[in-house]
């Protein structure tokens, strides 16, 4: 029997290894940003999954490595190495154990490539099984060009058990569905895993994650959850159903999960929270379901799940884009009733001809002013999702898109550039049509705030240009709370950004706003004097002077018009792409 190590690889981040600087030297650099650290939800079900189906697997012989959890930052060889380190104390050539990497991302290509040739090349004889989203759509890739041994296509409840049960039977592995070695990935049919009923997945095992608590603090920076008593809460992820009933052709969420919904029984669900509760003080919980606004009654049993917990002053956050289309006054209700505290609605595109023809999400345009309204009376946060630079998206249909979200009344957007995920439609078009290859080259640079390749007649460099024009307009220009005198609200939002964010001067020119407006005397003196000092840097004040147009479309922002009294600034394009980089954050 051999000892089985989970890996989660790196969401994305840039990378430092000397190594690689050396052989990429003129290579750009990705942001450093990454995603909020979350509990690698895979991981928590296969683990629990291995140790009901296979006796000999318990809680002393299954570990976990999350660079996520272990690193925020720059990611280089000495984090791989420090952290088997750790894990793997005797010295032995790996053939005891098994190591079963997660890639979710497309854009966790990069370091994922680190690990897994770390691992070959520290443990030789180790068996390497590679899973997760961006894996099952890339598998062929995987096995030809890594040193994995299997990649398991799709959820991995069923055919991952089978694998580790069959290691040592060549025959039988080539017969267990969705999974591939490279042999059977040229030969055979691109089947996925058959999927667990529902009922059958065992709860997640949050045992895992003892002793880390980090995991259950709210980690995305724009949110109310970030602020107050809110921060004092635990957080935790959880998933009440499976698969989503559209195909839009920008996600592939469907593609991977399928679309009849699968939901989670409800006391299942039920003693889940409670041990999250009672194990780990949680009480806000984030469902990352794709298809959590089911048909009403759902939502009413839902509910009632919820209520029979017993969990004291739950919060619900829905932070992964909900359909508009799927809500009514009803529902909110409901989720009022659940103790919903914030929502995210996917709206994407202000454009009908994009809603209709592009993205085919067709949005109720005229439906979605009015659902943010029934949640802002409510006093629950809201956010949308808005995309720029979608395939096929004209000038005129992206300015529609900037005007309509710049005139929601929202506390904050999500405004990011699209692109293009394997496994999707507009991933085949584009590759069918020569704009992206199929390949390390395209993934490494997949981000929702900048873009590396040209598009529809604009490089990389005008379509970030395009996004921070349209963030400034919409979160900034546009803000919902400054345009309803809400100076209060917006100032929370300002200042969240501004903390972590030393070098965004718009976001202090708004926070100032709000100060004057509140007759916050003191703090505006600390935000002047964070402006003074900022615009004397040439390269936020060039940053500033490309995009002031943009925020001075709302004229409230007149009298705050900043001059450092400095002869004009060449831009040049790479001064251009750091200084675009200060200002995101989210
Ligand atoms: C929760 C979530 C997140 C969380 C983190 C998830 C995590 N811890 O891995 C957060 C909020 C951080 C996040 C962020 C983003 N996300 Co996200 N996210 C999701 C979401 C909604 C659910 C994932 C989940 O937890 N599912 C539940 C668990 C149980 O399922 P699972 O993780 O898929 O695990 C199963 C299988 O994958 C497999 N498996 C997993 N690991 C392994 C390992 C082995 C060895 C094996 C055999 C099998 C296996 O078995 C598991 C059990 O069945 C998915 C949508 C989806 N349906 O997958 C998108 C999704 C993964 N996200 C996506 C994207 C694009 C993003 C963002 C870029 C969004 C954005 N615009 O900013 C960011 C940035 C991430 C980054 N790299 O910087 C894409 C990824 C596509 C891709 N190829 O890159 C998805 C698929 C959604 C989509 N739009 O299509 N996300
Ligand atoms: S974007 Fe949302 S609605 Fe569309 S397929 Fe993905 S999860 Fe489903």
């Amino acid at each position: 029997m051999k000892k089985l190590v989970f890996v989660v690889s790196p969401y994305s981040t840039t990378i430092t290894s000397l190594k690689i600087e050396k052989t990429k030297k003129n290579k750009k650099k990705k942001s450093s940003r990454s995603a909020p650290l979350s509990f690698p939800l895979g991981v928590l079900n296969l683990s629990s999954t291995v140790k009901k189906t296979l006796n000999d697997y318990n809680d002393d012989n299954v570990e976990l490595i999350d660079f996520n959890y272990l690193h925020d930052g720059p990611f280089h060889e000495k984090v791989i190495e420090d952290a088997f380190k750790n894990i793997i104390k005797e010295k032995n050539n790996g053939k005891d154990y098994i190591f079963a990497i997660t890639l979710m991302f497309s854009c966790s290509w990069e370091p994922f490539n680190l690990v897994i040739n770390f691992i070959r090349n520290k443990y030789p004889g180790s068996t390497i099984i590679v899973g997760g989203v961006h894996a099952t759509f890339a598998y062929k890739y995987i096995l030809a060009n890594t040193p994995a041994n299997y990649v398991i296509r799709g959820e991995g409840e069923i055919s991952f058990p089978e694998l580790i049960k069959n290691l040592d039977n060549e025959k039988n592995i080539q017969k267990i569905e969705g999974v591939y070695d490279n042999k059977k990935a040229l030969n055979a049919p691109p089947k996925i895993s058959p999927i667990l009923a529902y009922k059958e997945v065992p709860a997640p095992d949050y045992k895992i994650l003892k002793g880390k608590d980090k995991y259950f603090d709210y980690k995305s920076h724009v949110s109310v959850n970030v602020e107050g008593e809110n921060k004092k809460i635990k957080w935790a992820q959880i998933v009440t159903s499976r698969g989503c009933p559209f195909d839009c052709p920008y996600c592939v969420a469907t593609r991977f999960s399928g679309k009849s919904v699968r939901y989670k029984p409800g006391p299942q669900m039920a003693s889940e929270m409670r041990y999250l509760y009672e194990k780990h003080n949680v009480t806000g919980f984030v469902p990352e379901d794709d298809f959590f606004i089911g048909p009403k009654q759902r939502l009413e049993e839902l509910l009632e799940v919820f209520k029979s917990t017993n969990i004291p002053d739950m919060k619900i956050t829905l932070r992964n884009g909900v359909n508009v289309n799927t809500l009514n006054g009803a529902k909110i209700d409901i989720l009022e009733a659940m103790g919903c505290n914030s929502v995210t609605l996917a709206i994407e595109s202000g454009s009908a001809h994009t809603q209709k023809n592009i993205i085919k999400k067709n949005v109720n345009l005229e439906k979605a002013p009015k659902i943010l309204e029934t949640f802002r009376e409510k006093n629950i946060e809201v956010k949308t999702f808005i995309m720029v630079g979608l395939p096929k998206e004209t000038d005129e249909m992206r300015e529609e898109t900037i005007s309509y979200a710049a005139n929601l009344n929202m506390d904050w957007s999500n405004v990011y550039l699209f692109y293009p995920i394997i496994g999707t439609t507009f991933y085949e078009e584009m590759h069918a049509a020569g704009e992206i290859t199929n390949g390390p080259e395209t993934w490494d640079n997949l981000s929702p705030f900048s873009r590396d390749f040209d598009h529809m007649g604009k490089t990389g460099l005008n379509w970030q240009d395009i996004l921070m024009d349209a963030d400034i307009r919409i979160n900034y220009a546009g803000n919902g709370n400054i345009r309803k005198g809400n100076y209060k609200r917006a100032y929370t939002y300002f200042n969240i950004i501004r903390k972590h964010s030393p070098e965004n001067i718009f976001t202090r020119i708004c926070a100032l706003l709000c100060t004057d407006k509140l007759k916050m005397t003191n703090e505006s003196k600390i935000i002047t004097k964070e402006i003074d000092k900022l615009v004397k840097n040439d390269k936020v004040y060039n940053y500033y002077l490309k995009f002031e147009n943009a925020l001075f479309q709302n004229s409230i922002f007149n009298k705050y018009k900043l001059s450092n009294n400095a002869p004009a600034f060449q831009i040049n394009s790479i001064d251009t792409r750091k200084k675009q980089e200060l200002v995101r954050d989210i």
